[in-house]
């Protein structure tokens, strides 16, 4: 009986532990600056745009208690959550849920999986609240099992990339209609050069987490590297794949692999050239620069970038070392619309 019984524990499978995680999110009338004096009324997470960072765990329960603080209905949609079992946390409104009212609170309800890059967005008035008022954060769900690849990862980046119709930049409420012409283009809610770089070191695994949060095409260049394309939409590759510029459209992610091995200053920029605009005036938009820790900046007395103050997680990076859980991010916050 007893052998049976050990027999029995020894072939029982090791059910690693789910965590449990409890957050909350407001939502809020915010003014966030894109560049310059480019201000932008959003209905933000937490007073950020992007949101705070939610880093889980494959299998973690999640419950998320969202108030919605602004004069118009929102929701929150998991994108590519399986959500077996609790559809009705999708966050669609009328089909999964009624809008949040304002002034309500809603909570949800489901479990983290399948792991990858996600994201979450309000799914209301998609065409003003997601392509231009800032309502997206970064989901970040770490496997159970990670691939030897992810083993190897030093430093990983987030990057969402999202444009702006400056027309309608003080109208929440208005906008995301036929006609509308994007003026402004960011990654993490900034246009170059008030973006920030990448700051690594020969001999990083960098993993770089691409995230269409937007309503354009980005077409994705990095200078002098091949990168691996690891994995789509959060799940892995069967195939990873080598390119050096990345074409991804709305609500798509990719998850790129580059080695660090070519010490330099190296553009990373958006393809699609009217995408490196701001408003009428060239060069801005989605662009930021590979820093290599080995290069002296002070004496590059061309680089535009030589006196740039540093801002450490723009890209998330530091958020995302912290044990798992929800990250603001300072650097991300507006000022509450008047
Ligand atoms: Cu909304």
């Amino acid at each position: 009986m007893l052998a049976t019984m050990v027999t029995l524990l020894l072939l029982w499978p090791n059910p690693a532990k789910a965590d449990t995680h409890q957050f909350s999110l407001s939502i809020e009338d915010t003014i966030v600056t894109l560049v310059d004096k480019q201000t932008f009324h959003t209905f933000s997470f937490n007073g950020q745009t992007p949101g705070p960072l939610i880093h889980v765990v494959e299998g973690d329960e999640i419950e998320v208690e969202v108030e919605n603080n602004t004069t118009l209905p929102h929701t929150i949609h998991w994108h590519g959550l399986y959500q077996r079992g609790t559809w009705k946390n999708d966050g669609v409104p009328d089909t999964t849920q009624a809008a949040i009212a304002p002034g309500e609170t809603f909570t949800y309800r489901f479990v983290a999986a399948p792991s990858g890059t996600m994201w979450y967005h309000c799914h209301v008035n998609v065409n003003e609240h997601v392509a231009m008022r800032g309502m997206w954060g970064p989901l970040i769900i770490d496997p159970k099992e990670p691939l030897p690849v992810e083993k190897e990862v030093t430093k990983d980046y987030i990057m969402m990339f999202s444009s702006w119709v400056s027309n309608w930049a003080s109208k929440p409420g208005q906008g995301g209609i036929p006609g509308d012409e994007p003026d402004y283009f960011t990654v993490n809610g900034k246009s170059f050069p008030d973006t920030q770089p990448l700051r690594i070191t020969k001999g990083d695994v960098v993993r770089i987490r691409l995230i269409g949060a937007g309503d354009e095409l980005h077409s994705i260049h990095i200078h002098g590297h091949t990168f691996d394309v690891i994995a789509k939409d959060g799940r892995p590759l069967v195939n990873p794949y080598p390119a050096d510029t990345i074409l991804l459209g709305p609500g798509e992610r990719y998850d790129l692999i580059l080695r660090a091995d070519n010490p330099g200053l190296w553009m990373v920029h958006d393809h699609i050239d009217r995408h490196t605009v701001n408003g009428k005036s060239p060069m801005g938009g989605i662009m930021t620069v590979i820093e290599y820790t080995e290069i002296p900046l002070a004496e590059q007395s061309f680089y535009k970038w030589k006196d740039k103050k540093f801002a450490p997680d723009f890209f998330y990076e530091e958020s995302l070392k912290k044990p798992h859980g929800m990250h603001e991010n300072e650097g991300f916050q507006g000022i509450p619309a008047p």
